[in-house]
């Protein structure tokens, strides 16, 4: 059965793959498995008929068969357990990849995301600069700490993995920050991400949401 997955009819990144759709797409494209997007208004995302998919009015959603799943990690993990292609199959590796899966989440997007979200509704408070800049120091913490980690690496650990994924989607938030500059590793993990082809697809028909042109290839 196809899976149905949900994303905003009106991205406000207007298509730059920042929406959390993007991270469950490009899973699906790298697990070879087709899809179907429901596109939906603010409104209604709050209605509750979708609430009954997602308690908390959100997107994305990721519909199969009689499973519902909101929490765009959630679903990742659930395509990356169900088709070979994200997870290794050794136990150990599988176990670290997981982890790294969590790391992305719950370690390094808080601060990221905390700092996009002042740059859009707290830039006209006195405070804004002293916060930004509380922020960036948190978000450098971190990178630093990830970029020791990566070293020469290609990926995190061993080959490309769900933890790739989150991990690059959570980073490509800093583009136009000036941030990720200072790391020219993970500049460059970043970029191999986004080179390959299933996250070229993803990104692509998120895109032409906005534009209204599907992709050609
Ligand atoms: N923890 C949940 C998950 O990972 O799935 C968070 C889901 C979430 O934040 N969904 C957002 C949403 O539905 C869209 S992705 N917001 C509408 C609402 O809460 O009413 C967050 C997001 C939104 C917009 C941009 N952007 O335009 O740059 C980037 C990211």
């Amino acid at each position: 059965m196809t899976a149905t997955i949900t994303a905003f009819e009106r991205s406000p990144d207007r298509g730059r793959g920042l929406a959390r759709d993007m991270r469950v797409r490009w899973a699906l494209e790298e697990v070879g498995q087709p899809y179907e997007v429901r596109l939906l208004s603010f409104s209604e995302m709050k209605e509750p008929a979708h609430r009954l998919l997602h308690p908390f009015g959100q997107i994305p959603t990721h519909e199969d068969g009689n499973l519902a799943l909101f929490e765009s990690g959630a679903i990742v993990f659930h395509i990356a357990d169900r088709h070979a292609g994200l997870l290794p199959d050794d136990a150990s590796a599988r176990a670290r990849a997981i982890t790294w899966m969590f790391a992305a989440l719950n370690t390094v997007e808080p601060p990221i995301f905390e700092r996009s979200i002042a740059t859009f509704v707290e830039r006209d408070k006195t405070w804004y600069a002293e916060r930004l800049l509380m922020l960036e120091d948190r978000i450098h913490v971190r990178l630093g700490e990830l970029s020791s980690c990566l070293g020469n690496a290609e990926w995190l650990d061993d080959g490309f993995s769900a933890g790739d994924l989150l991990m690059v989607t959570v980073l490509r938030r800093l583009h136009g920050s000036g941030m990720l500059e200072k790391y020219p590793n993970l500049g460059a993990y970043v970029a191999r991400g986004e080179a390959r082809p299933a996250y070229k697809r993803a990104f692509a028909d998120q895109l032409a949401v906005v534009t209204g042109k599907p992709r050609t290839g």
